[in-house]
């Protein structure tokens, strides 16, 4: 019988800076009543999910910023999501930033701070955490962009790796492999393979995208910042056999635009649903787990196929170099 998951894909439209975590939650909550009366099992809301994208504003102190940050999980502001999942019977996935203070191993204090994602089991329990490695953007304020994107300033690398969890979702017993990107991260199929190396069968993304190119460094067209965004999930999916649920925060937040199209991509690299807006909105799509066997035993079967041998470059190697003049 079909290994089936019936899963929603909760995009958000814009949070204002000004706009308390109250008031994203209560979208989310009610973005999760109406999964609920479509049998969702597994919501999934966007990347920083809780907040504006605000690494698009500079603060000369960064403990300035820390009112974006989450310093427990749930929170007061948050565990409303965590009480609805056990009411629902629904697991849910939020991004949000996280501030850790953790000894610094001298008898004193440090603040770290990461772009992080949790996937929550519908017994309200986080049964897996992500930290963004990949983080796009600039570490100072930058006179030459018109909107800054300042994610190496607000956020470090992220030091869990790139996990994946076997675990119990939706009124099946046994688990589905999950695996978490954030935003970024699904440019780099680097990151894609090591998930797929754990034989990961769903990938959980949240985004959040300025859809107009602002770092002034030439040209692009706008459609084609959607275009490189379903690209790219489109191929991890297909290239590791897995399904992914790619969810954006959407819309104008301060004058600055995100752009929407979240999507839902099966185990062929197909867009099998995606919303047609750019405010909040559950896009909805029953899923057979089943669907990842196919790569996995063909074209994808890394046991036969894959040539680590060859691959040192990956690992070795940071940026690229340039070849031999022949
Ligand atoms: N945002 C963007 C992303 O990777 C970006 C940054 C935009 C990179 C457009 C390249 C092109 O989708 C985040 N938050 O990572």
């Amino acid at each position: 019988m079909a290994r089936r998951l019936t899963v929603g894909a909760a995009q958000l439209g814009a949070i204002q800076k000004s706009e308390g975590r109250e008031i994203a939650v209560a979208r989310m909550l009610a973005l999760m009543e109406e999964g609920h009366r479509r049998g969702v099992e597994l919501i999934v809301f966007p990347e920083l999910a809780l907040t504006t994208f605000f690494p698009r504003h500079w603060v000369e102190r960064i403990e300035e910023a820390d009112h974006w940050y989450e310093t427990e999980m749930p929170s007061a502001a948050t565990k409303p999501l965590f009480d609805a999942a056990r009411r629902l019977n629904m697991a849910f996935h939020l991004g949000y930033a996280e501030l850790v203070r953790e000894p610094d191993g001298t008898g004193g204090v440090r603040t770290r701070r990461f772009n992080t994602a949790i996937l929550v089991n519908a017994e309200g329990r986080i049964v897996l955490k992500y930290r963004k490695v990949h983080l796009p953007g600039h570490a100072a304020f930058d006179s030459a962009r018109k909107v800054q994107h300042l994610e190496k300033y607000y956020f470090e690398v992220g030091d869990l790796g790139f996990p994946v969890v076997k675990t119990r979702l939706g009124r099946r017993e046994e688990g589905v492999n999950v695996g978490l990107l954030i935003c970024n991260d699904r440019r780099w199929p680097e990151a894609w393979r090591v998930l797929g190396l754990q034989s990961v069968e769903l990938v959980l993304v949240g985004y959040n995208t300025p859809s107009i190119n602002q770092e002034a460094k030439g040209w692009e067209a706008h459609h084609l910042r959607v275009f490189h965004s379903h690209l790219s999930v489109q191929a991890g999916c297909y290239q590791n056999a897995c399904w992914s649920v790619a969810v954006a925060k959407a819309g104008i937040e301060d004058g600055a635009e995100l752009f929407g199209h979240s999507i839902i991509v099966n185990p062929q690299g197909e867009i099998v649903a995606m919303a047609d807006t750019w405010e909040d909105q559950l896009v909805t799509y029953d899923i057979d787990l089943d669907r990842c066997r196919l790569g996995r035993v063909s074209i994808f079967d890394f046991a036969r196929h894959r040539r680590p041998e060859h691959y040192g470059r990956i690992t070795s190697q940071v940026g690229a170099v340039e070849p031999p003049m022949v």
